[in-house]
């Protein structure tokens, strides 16, 4: 499942990790699930009255992405992660287009929501990705093996 701001870029890596088919240039409207991944709008981070939605659609999710775009300001609630069952995995995109400074306020902004790990990559120059799918598949088979 994939948490984080309108523009983040949620789709495009859910899209990239073979999870999800990327609409052109669409924003996500509502929340979409596939067999292997929940997708989330923007709006339900960027407004405490749809944190419920979230949640009521987490219990499925063996693993969260908390998803930190290093160009724009959004916070995620500090300690956000707690609220979840599933483990969170911080994800700050846009590698190719953030300079190292707004990528450790990103990453800040990430751990201070409680992810337990934090990575930053980009779907679309490929960077960094293979290091998110290892992240992942460590991640989801700890929830299998608790
Ligand atoms: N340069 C660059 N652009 C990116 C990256 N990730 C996403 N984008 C672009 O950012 C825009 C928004 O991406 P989306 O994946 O639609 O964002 P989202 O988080 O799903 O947004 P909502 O559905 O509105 O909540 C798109 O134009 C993407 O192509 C990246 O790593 N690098
Ligand atoms: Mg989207």
């Amino acid at each position: 499942m994939v948490v984080g701001p309108s523009g983040a870029g949620k789709t495009t890596l859910l899209a990239a990790l073979g999870l999800m088919e990327q609409k052109h240039g669409g924003k996500t409207e509502m929340v979409s699930y596939t067999s292997r991944s929940i997708d989330t709008p923007g709006e339900m981070l960027e407004n405490p009255r749809y944190y419920s939605v979230l949640l009521m659609n987490a219990p499925k999710a063996a693993l969260v992405l908390f998803v930190s775009d290093p160009t724009g300001n959004v916070r995620f609630p500090s300690r956000m992660a707690q609220a979840f069952r599933a483990p969170v995995l911080g994800v700050v995109t846009k590698v190719d287009v953030s300079t190292p400074e707004e990528r450790e306020r990103a990453k800040e902004r990430l751990r201070s929501a409680g992810a337990r790990e934090v990575v930053d990559c980009s779907p679309v120059t490929g960077e960094g990705m293979d290091r998110l799918k290892s992240s992942i598949e460590r991640m989801s088979r700890e929830v299998f093996r608790a």
